[in-house]
């Protein structure tokens, strides 16, 4: 099977959780990560089914949506519970990460400074800690731990790791750092995954980040 992801050169959950899912499983898969310019002929060649990114091809097939690479990827990898009512606990939360991502996502695109800050403020005072506490009160529900779901790692964790760190790792403004502090449960889950070595070694050589 020849596996290729397409997504751009930084570490959001969207394709991160894929491209992880199959390094961790030394599943072999062309990392494609286009500039901004390769992006824009791409959109225009009418190659990406919805116009964005990431995209997985599977000997040439197209798969586009997060969520439905993230599950063949972590199917592929072994990260993706064979048990139906686990299964569907990891695609909520995929779903729950979509979620999380929409209350910033618009405030990104925003030109004007003050308006800006104003969609920032609601999200980081008002929608993201509720629903926060809401996951918090989900995982908690699902099991003790470490993993979100079930006894094993599974392409949720991957997924709410990266997208919680993209949340508070200060990259945007206006959105606490301590957003995370009345979530112990998510905050031991992304610890979890950020002691794994090889996890750690990815993040090291891809990005530089200290291990
Ligand atoms: N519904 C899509 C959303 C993907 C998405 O928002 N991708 C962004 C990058 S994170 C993108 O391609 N933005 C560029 C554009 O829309 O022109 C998914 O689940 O993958």
């Amino acid at each position: 099977m020849r596996l290729r992801i397409t997504y751009f050169d930084f570490p959001f959950w969207r394709a991160e959780t894929a491209r992880l899912a199959l390094h961790l499983a030394r599943i072999p898969f062309e990392d494609r990560r286009p500039t901004r310019e390769e992006f824009r002929e791409l959109k225009a060649s009418g190659e990406l089914p919805y116009g964005q990114l990431p995209i997985l091809e599977v000997d040439g097939e197209c798969i586009a949506q997060t969520p439905a690479i993230a599950r063949f990827c972590g199917k592929a990898a072994g990260l993706y519970p064979s048990d139906a009512l686990e299964a569907a606990r990891v695609d909520e939360l995929l779903h729950s990460v979509e979620q999380l991502t929409a209350l910033i996502a618009p405030s990104m695109s925003e030109k004007d400074p003050v308006r800006k800050a104003e969609m920032r403020r609601v999200a980081g005072e008002e929608r993201l800690p509720k629903l926060l506490h809401m996951l918090e009160r989900r995982v908690s529900s699902f099991g003790p731990g470490p993993w979100v779901v079930g006894s094993q790692m599974t392409v949720a964790d991957i997924a709410l790791w990266r997208a919680l760190d993209w949340l508070v790792g200060g990259v945007l403004d206006g959105i606490p750092p301590t957003l995370l502090d009345a979530s112990p449960r998510l905050l031991a889950a992304m610890q979890r995954v950020n002691e794994i070595p090889e996890v750690r070694a990815w993040m090291r050589d891809k990005y530089g980040a200290r291990s």
